[in-house]
């Protein structure tokens, strides 16, 4: 058995996930027992948990064909099987996007999305939700030879009239649109699938990583949710070159369109491959020519693509399978793979688990300290009574009397600062309301509806690009409306928190201010995509293109409204937020008043009560003082659990 760095690290960071999923349920019992869970803490912690839960790491595969993607994944993730999982052969081999991944609730099984769904309207992530546009094959696990027939149906074309090609939007006079090539005059070769996902049980793929293989070429260009969402999402973006063929026009194009962009900071979680070393093993010459040819290549590639040459990985992965299969370890460290892997795994999952850990960090911390105000706040009352009660000690009934009246009319008063606090929540509603008018469903729904109808009513490019641009800059509009409308929102509680401070004397709060940065930044970025696409793709738009385009544009408005349904969630929890602490304290201050009054009362009747009270009182704040330390001792569990090294199994560090 091999070493499996990258196997064990990522066991190892699933087993991380696991323990900081109990560790935060652990919390949430506490929390209940102690009753401090209110339901804005029920559904954080719940949310959090979801996250860790379906926390996926997703590896793209990316090239010109016949780099020889489909043969790294096979070497990579399932040398195990004994043989080539995955079709690779010369020539254009995978021909649709292809992701592996493990889905529990589903059997083994290849579902394939019909190429012929490209002429209708609706992206791949739509299609996903309907079971039954889709074609499946069940995985027999138990035969490598029968699944690997199964799986070659990634590779599969079929012979159609270009008519239909250019229906699909695959085909253009002088213009490869994607992989394939013309038969003769009036026929054409074309992927059968347009979509595989294949569900696999494999041990990473169960803990959540997932493998996309794409077709090389201009397939990428032509499938909108790869340019537009598979790849911008990935977290580690492999791309291959080959020591055969070297770094070619097209290889520059797909990493400068498809990986790096025009932001060179993105250049991070690249990773270059230059595959197929083999060639370059040749028993006329010494190691150390052969060595000295491999980097120059790493060299040279490095220079061509922008990147230090630390970043490109010389490997063979035909000879890596060749090697994990036969067991032949002098062969596999000959192969380099071992190299790779290793960068994988020490690149990608700890700065996946540090992203993961620190958003977990921050909101932990933010609940703990909701909760924590909580705690001090009723600390804060009984302090206040019981210095109330010291005071009484010794006095005649018309001081206690004197103070009873006192009470009563600080509580009275505080009764009717509450129709402030009612009067606030109904403008709060309102302008929630207001809020939820800019960043609606409902309004996008309607702007995308307009720019539908538009394109279609001006199916030439001046047409398009204008309905397009008023689009994007709707969006825009309500994205920065709905951002001038929580600012507003912020100034409101921070003026509201301060008057009960003052007023009340409650614990001072500053609620955080609301960023739409986020989500603006984003929609940019799909506006800077469809922009390079329009010039390089449409600048011309003809009949054939024109399909394409709208499926292109239906892509980007279900990109918009992921972009909304995240900021509508987290607007959601945000208003929340806000508006929790002042109903706590407004609750808590209020049950405060009326057990002061209460205890006066008692003492009021009989003198003798006094020490009593006081003694209860004693007693109920070493209570609380108990429940800040155990808080206390919760949030340094989980942070234990955030900062603690990986433990990776022994295997592993071998
Ligand atoms: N000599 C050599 N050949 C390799 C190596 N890796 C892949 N190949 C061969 O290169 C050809 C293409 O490999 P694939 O894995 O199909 O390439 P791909 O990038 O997936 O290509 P498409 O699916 O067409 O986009 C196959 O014949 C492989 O056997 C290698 O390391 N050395
Ligand atoms: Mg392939």
């Amino acid at each position: 058995m091999h070493t499996r760095d990258l196997a064990a690290r990522f066991e190892a960071y699933s087993d991380w996930r696991r323990r900081l999923s109990a560790g935060i349920s652990g919390l949430h019992d506490w929390l209940s027992q102690q009753d401090l869970a209110d339901a804005h803490a029920d559904l954080t912690i719940q949310r959090l948990l979801e996250r860790l839960h379906q926390d996926k790491l997703v590896v793209a595969f990316v090239a010109e064909f016949s780099r020889g993607k489909s043969e790294l994944i096979n070497a990579i993730f399932f040398a195990d099987f004994g043989q080539r999982l995955l079709p690779s052969s010369a020539g254009r081999t995978t021909m649709c996007p292809t992701e592996l991944l493990y889905d529990s609730t589903r059997p083994p099984s290849i579902r394939l999305l019909p190429i012929e769904t490209r002429a209708r309207a609706g992206s791949v992530v739509e299609f996903k939700n309907y079971a039954d546009e889709w074609v499946t094959f069940g995985l027999d696990l138990s035969s490598a030879d029968k699944m690997s027939e199964v799986l070659s149906q990634v590779s599969q074309t079929k012979r159609v009239p270009i008519i239909l090609a250019r229906k699909y939007g695959l085909y253009e006079e002088g213009e490869v649109l994607s992989p394939m090539s013309s038969a003769d005059e009036v026929t054409v070769d074309i992927p059968c699938w347009r979509h595989a996902v294949i569900n696999f049980p494999h041990p990473l793929l169960q803990q959540g990583l997932v493998i996309l293989d794409t077709p090389g070429l201009n397939a990428i260009g032509t499938e909108p949710e790869l340019t537009l969402n598979l790849l911008p999402n990935a977290h580690a973006l492999l791309f291959i070159l080959a020591a055969d063929a070297g770094v070619t026009r097209t290889d520059i194009d797909v990493w400068r369109n498809h990986l790096v962009g025009e932001n060179p900071a993105t250049k991070e979680g690249r990773l270059v491959i230059l595959n197929k070393i083999d060639g370059l093993w040749d028993d006329l010459r010494t190691t150390a020519e052969i060595e000295s040819e491999i980097s120059r290549q790493v060299r040279t590639s490095a220079q061509l693509l922008e990147i230090p040459p630390a970043q490109v990985f010389p490997v063979s992965a035909q000879k890596a399978l060749l090697a994990k299969v036969n067991g032949d370890d002098a062969l596999l460290a000959r192969s380099r793979l071992p190299q790779l892997e290793q960068a994988l795994s020490k690149e990608l999952i700890p700065a996946k688990r540090h992203i993961v850990g620190s958003a977990t960090r921050m909101e932990v911390r933010a609940l703990a300290a909701s909760m924590r105000t909580i705690l001090d706040s009723r600390i804060a009352g009984i302090r206040e009574q019981l210095a109330e009660l010291h005071g009484l000690r010794g006095k005649n009934q018309d001081v206690v009397e004197h103070m009873m009246e006192r009470i009563q009319q600080e509580k009275d008063l505080f009764e009717r600062g509450m129709q402030r606090y009612t009067a606030l929540r109904t403008v709060f509603t309102q302008q929630t309301n207001a809020l939820h008018e800019c960043i609606g469903l409902e309004t996008l729904r309607e702007t995308a509806g307009d720019t539908r109808k538009r394109i279609e009513a001006s199916p030439f490019t001046k047409g398009v690009r204008s309905a397009m641009s008023d689009f994007f800059a709707r969006i825009h509009g309500g994205l920065e409306q709905s951002a001038r409308q929580t600012g507003e929102i912020h100034d409101m509680m921070i003026a509201m928190y301060a008057r009960f401070a003052k007023e009340h004397g409650l614990e001072p709060f500053t609620p955080p201010p609301f960023s739409m940065l986020k989500y603006q930044k984003e929609v940019e970025r799909l506006e800077r995509a469809y922009n390079v696409h329009f010039n390089t793709l449409w600048n011309m738009v003809s009949k054939a293109k024109f399909t394409l385009m709208k499926r292109f544009f239906e892509t980007i408005a279900i990109r918009v409204k992921h972009v909304y349904d995240i900021a509508n969630r987290d607007l959601e929890s945000w208003l929340k937020a806000v508006m929790a602490p002042l109903e706590t304290q407004v609750r808590e201050h209020h049950i405060q008043l009326r057990r002061r009054l209460e205890s006066v009362k008692r003492i009021h009747r009989a003198s003798d009560e006094l020490e009593e009270r006081v003694a209860e009182l004693e007693q109920a704040k070493a209570g609380i003082r108990a429940q800040i330390d155990a808080l206390g001792r919760e949030l340094a569990a989980i942070d234990a659990i955030i900062e603690q090294s990986e433990l990776l199994p022994v295997a592993a560090n071998a």
